[in-house]
């Protein structure tokens, strides 16, 4: 009761003090200006966080081509794929309260979520494909995000011309239901030359941004000291960072 009270006093208080604002002329400016940037930046949170366009079965590409890197050259990713990344590990850490060790069994037990969008590639092509695993919600949920950590780096197994991929996205997109961890593509383990055994689904974003052999999900305030500081291999070489679709 007593609580109630002081809240209804500071809201008459308020009420009262932006009433005295807005009667000159400065005041209601800054007021309507205020107004105007809270309902562009809803607008815009809206357009952020809205789904993407999810297709029937009946839509699924015969094909889902393998673009840019499509195997990791390496010795150790030949062993791990001949014995079916049975020793895989996504390592989760950077800003994090629990630094994580995950298995592709530990990725399989968590809940899932199944999709099936399109994936549109900067080159001109585009593919419908459906993919499956854990939102990657979740698994910062699990690692406990610290309140510094502003962008979420996606570290991959590949080289493409000498420089090992990566990729990142902010919080809004961390959190994006359709940002998935994928496992499987069209209800099978992923294949070799679309980034098994992980790669990330950032569904509001083109091709680029869906790191593949992803290996490790690091929380950072900055994305300055990370490859050239660009955000992403391509955006290192001159793509946009945020690559809305
Ligand atoms: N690790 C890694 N991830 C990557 C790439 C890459 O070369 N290496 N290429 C990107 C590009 S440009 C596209 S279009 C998609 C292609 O995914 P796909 O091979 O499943 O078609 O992966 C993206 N993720
Ligand atoms: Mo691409």
């Amino acid at each position: 009761m007593k609580r109630r009270n002081l809240l209804v006093g500071a809201g008459a208080a308020l009420a009262a003090g932006c009433a005295k604002v807005a009667e000159s002329d400065a005041g209601a400016a800054v007021l309507s200006a205020a107004e105007d940037w809270h309902r562009k930046a809803q607008r815009l949170f809206a357009a952020r966080t809205a789904l993407a366009k999810e297709y029937d079965r009946s839509d699924l590409s015969p094909y889902f081509r393998g673009n840019g890197s499509r195997t990791v050259d390496t010795d150790a990713y030949r062993a791990a794929l001949a014995e079916g990344f049975a020793d895989w590990r996504l390592e989760v850490g950077g800003l994090v309260r629990h630094p994580l060790s995950l298995s592709l069994e530990n990725i399989r037990r968590l809940p899932q979520r199944t999709q099936i969008t399109r994936h549109d590639c900067v080159e001109g092509w585009s593919a419908i494909g459906e993919w499956t695993g854990p939102q990657l919600g979740t698994i910062l949920e699990g690692a406990g995000l610290l309140p510094q950590a502003k962008y979420i780096v996606f570290r991959c197994a590949d080289t493409l011309y000498g420089s090992r991929y990566y990729e990142s996205v902010d919080l809004i997109d961390a959190y994006h239901p359709q940002t998935i961890i994928a496992h499987a593509l069209n209800g099978e383990p992923l294949p070799e030359k679309n980034g098994a055994p992980l790669r990330m689904r950032i569904e509001r974003q083109l091709g680029y941004k869906h790191a593949k052999y992803l290996t490790g999900i690091e929380a950072v305030a900055s994305l300055d000291e990370i490859g050239r500081g660009e955000g992403g291999y391509w955006e290192d070489r001159g793509y946009q960072w945020y690559a809305g679709v």
